[in-house]
Formats: structure tokens, C-alpha cells, sequence
């Protein structure tokens, strides 16, 4: 143990050092420790501010902190914070009439983390399957798209093909078809030949991990037109897309879909405790039975509390209509930057990505780092790609300020 180190008081070098010797080396961030977060903003131990230019992966909507829903935290933390499922409690009925109101379903599933949501909704799927469809035991497969991401469990990464996420994890699930993202004909093609023994299909809205990878107009209703002539689920993973991250209250409605199931997580507590629930009919729902699913934590009283506060802050500041509009201004702000570096501008809302072409072994990374330096912290994805998804609250005179930080380094690197 460092002799220097005051507990609860370390520098960003002692921080690192001390995850690096005492934490699993899962991650490899970006060299900077946050130590404090308010509204779009986090600042270092060292009290550098920096704009928060990931929003922990579109958990942080609501913005680091949010007032509104802190006070939900505190004031049901000292009243009631868990009770298991085993009895019923004051505060998850309520949240779920929210909660199915708020995005026009039957019913709510509640969960913990992404990963467990997604399981959620395989796992309901293939029951659904069996029970409603009628496919013959233990045949029942799920789609999924190539470059998708879902979670970490085994049964999400087998239906992963991102080598460093499976890499020596096997052996696998079977039963689950991957075919391309943004490609109908391969849906249509797989549909016809298997239909009978396909209970779902799971996509992304827009692809994160992937890139941001919007795809074409129309994609999720043609796929969604033939999920119903084939009797199959469509399954719509919001976790990152969901709760006004991409302009709209949840992406499926830029096409005025609604899923059959949909998996929310990340916002859906504003980044303050792992909450994630999935949505659906009464006649989807009501096939799972009473202890056949479930979690200790699911839907407790804390996580219903938090959650419901961080959806009043997404209607109270309006975010589904300013993701919107700040999404345009970003993206022109972005067009602004003088460099061939720059190949590619995509996103929708506040998620939006930028495609830098290597050149002088100056790799997305590189670009992060020095952003990082100069007060704007964003995440790389594969080697040339830059995330850019600020928090929702965000002002257009900080996101005006933030461009003007891009546009300085970028265009710097030539000069
Ligand atoms: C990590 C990406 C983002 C998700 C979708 C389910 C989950 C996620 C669409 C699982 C999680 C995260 C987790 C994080 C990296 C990250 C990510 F780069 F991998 F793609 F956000 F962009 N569905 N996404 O995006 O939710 O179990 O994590 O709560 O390091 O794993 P979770």
C-alpha cells in the first residue's frame, strides 16, 4: 500500500496506480480520473473541469448529479431501499404504471444492469416461443446483427461477433442467426427458410458500439413488417438509444414503431444506479410465471424512486426536443472543422460519431487524448472512430464552447 496515500483523498497519478495494481485490467480508459460531476461537467482530483463528452455510454442524460434526482435518492434511501420480491412494496407498482404509461406499454419487467434486460428478453422470447407460437422444445432461435452490442453475459456474447468480447469465453449458446445490420433481404431470406423456429429478433435502433451506425430509413419498419408476417418478435435494445439520447423519446419512434419488446437501462436512472427494465403486452408479459424469473434487486424501492425522478427531469427540461436540436447544431459545428482527417459526420440527437482517417499514425485514440488535455473528454471506438454524446442538459452556448475546443485540435493536428 502507498504510505502517501490519504484515504479518500488521492491524486489522479495515485488513482491510477491503484486501479492498475489492484483492480482486474478489464478496461483501459483514457488517462484522466474524475472525481467530481455536475450537470455536463466532471473535474479531475486535481480540480481540472472537462466536459463530459460520453455521459458513461448515454447512462448520464440527465446530466452528473442531477439535482431532482439525487433528492429522489436521499429522500427514498431514508425511508425504504430494498425489500426483495418476496413481498410487495409501496413504491414498484407505482413506478411501473409510470414507467408502461410514460412509453406506451402493457407491462414492465424490471431489472439491474443492460445485460440482465437483454437476458430478460431472451429469455421471455423463447418462453413466448414455446408457449404462444408453438415452436417444438429447445429449438427456438433468436436474431441477431452482425457488430451488435448487448451486454456481457455468455448467452449476449454468443450472439456477439467482436472477436476481443468472446475471445476464450466459450462454449457458446447455440440457436441464435446472425445476419448482417441494415440488410433486409438477409432478415427476409433467414425469415422464409426458419420462420417456424424463429421466436425473436433483437436490433440495436442505431448501432453504438459499432459507431454509431445509423441505418437506412425505413430499416426498422421493414424489419418490423416482417417480424409480423412471420410471427416473430421484434425486440428493440434502447438501453443506449432509448430515453431522448437520439432526439426522440426512444429511436424506434423516428419510425413510429412500436416493439414488441423493448429493453431500456443506463438513463433510465440518470446514471445513478443500475436500473434497467423491459416493456411489453400483457399477453407477452404474462408468460413468464411466478418464480420462473427474477432478481433480488429488480425493482426495488430505491431503483423505482431514482428512476421515476430521472424520467420526470427528461419531460420537466424538455430533453427529447433539445437532444433534438442540439444534435443539429453539433453535427454543423462539426461540418465547420477544416481537416481531411475528418471522413465521415453520423449520428442522430445527442449521439453522434465522427470517422477520422489514420494518417501519421494519428489514430482516434491520439485525438481523444489530446482533447482530453484541452477539456473535452470523449471515448474512441475501434481505431477511427470518436463517440460524441454530451449529456442532454447541456447548453448551446457549452456545446457551442466544446466545438470550438474540437475544431482547435483537430485542425491544430496539421498545423
Ligand atoms: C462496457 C459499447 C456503449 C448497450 C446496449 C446493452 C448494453 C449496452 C445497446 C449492456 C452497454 C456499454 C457497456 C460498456 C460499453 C458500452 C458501449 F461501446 F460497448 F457499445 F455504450 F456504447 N445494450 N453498453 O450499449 O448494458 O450491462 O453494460 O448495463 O464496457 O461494457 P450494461
Amino acid at each position: 500500500m502507498n504510505k502517501q496515500l490519504v484515504y479518500g483523498n488521492v491524486s489522479s497519478k495515485q488513482a491510477m496506480e491503484l486501479e492498475n495494481n489492484y483492480g482486474a485490467h478489464n478496461y483501459h480508459p483514457l488517462p484522466v480520473v474524475i472525481a467530481k460531476g455536475e450537470g455536463p461537467f466532471v473535474w479531475d482530483p486535481e480540480g481540472k473541469k472537462y466536459f463530459d463528452f460520453l455521459s458513461a455510454y448515454s447512462a448520464v442524460n440527465q446530466g452528473h448529479c442531477h439535482p431532482h434526482i439525487i433528492n429522489a435518492l436521499d429522500k427514498q434511501a431514508r425511508e425504504l431501499t430494498l425489500t426483495s420480491r418476496a413481498f410487495y412494496n409501496n413504491k414498484l407498482g407505482e413506478f411501473e404504471k409510470y414507467l408502461t404509461d410514460y412509453f406506451g406499454f402493457e407491462m414492465a419487467l424490471m431489472m439491474n444492469t443492460g445485460a440482465e434486460g437483454v437476458e430478460t428478453a431472451m429469455k421471455l422470447s423463447r418462453k413466448w416461443g414455446y408457449e404462444k407460437k408453438g415452436i417444438p422444445a429447445d429449438k427456438a432461435k433468436i436474431v441477431f446483427c452482425e457488430n451488435n452490442f448487448h451486454g456481457r453475459t455468455i448467452a449476449i456474447i454468443s450472439a456477439s461477433t467482436d472477436p476481443t468480447c468472446r475471445e476464450n469465453f466459450g462454449p457458446f449458446l447455440s440457436n441464435i442467426e446472425k445476419i448482417p445490420y441494415n440488410d433486409v433481404d438477409s432478415l427476409e431470406k433467414l425469415l422464409h427458410e426458419k420462420g417456424d423456429e424463429i421466436c425473436a429478433f433483437f436490433v440495436e435502433p442505431i448501432q453504438g458500439e459499432a459507431g454509431v451506425y445509423v441505418p437506412e430509413e425505413d430499416y426498422l419498419t421493414k424489419c418490423y413488417d416482417l417480424c409480423k408476417k412471420h410471427n416473430v418478435l421484434f425486440v428493440a435494445d434502447e438501453i443506449q438509444t432509448g430515453i431522448a439520447r437520439t432526439g426522440k423519446l426512444s429511436a424506434c419512434d423516428y419510425e413510429n414503431i412500436k416493439p414488441d419488446i423493448m429493453i431500456l437501462g443506463k438513463a433510465l436512472s440518470g446514471g445513478v444506479l443500475p436500473v434497467s427494465a423491459i416493456l411489453s403486452s400483457k399477453e407477452i408479459m404474462l408468460v413468464i410465471k411466478p418464480g420462473q424469473h427474477g432478481s433480488t434487486y429488480g425493482g426495488f424501492p430505491l431503483a423505482c424512486a431514482v428512476a421515476q425522478a430521472a424520467l420526470e427531469v427528461i419531460e420537466q427540461e424538455s430533453l427529447v426536443e433539445k437532444s433534438a436540436y442540439l444534435g443539429e447544431v453539433l453535427r454543423n459545428e462539426l461540418h465547420k472543422i477544416d481537416s481531411k482527417r475528418i471522413s465521415i459526420i453520423r449520428g442522430k440527437g445527442l449521439l453522434n460519431a465522427i470517422v477520422i482517417e489514420p494518417k501519421d499514425g494519428i489514430v482516434a485514440w491520439d485525438i481523444c487524448v489530446k482533447l482530453k488535455e484541452n477539456g473535452l473528454l470523449c471515448k474512441p471506438t475501434h481505431d477511427h472512430i470518436i463517440r460524441l454524446a454530451p449529456p442532454l442538459v447541456i447548453t448551446e452556448d457549452q456545446l457551442l464552447e466544446a466545438m470550438k475546443i474540437m475544431k482547435d485540435v483537430i485542425e491544430g493536428l496539421d498545423k
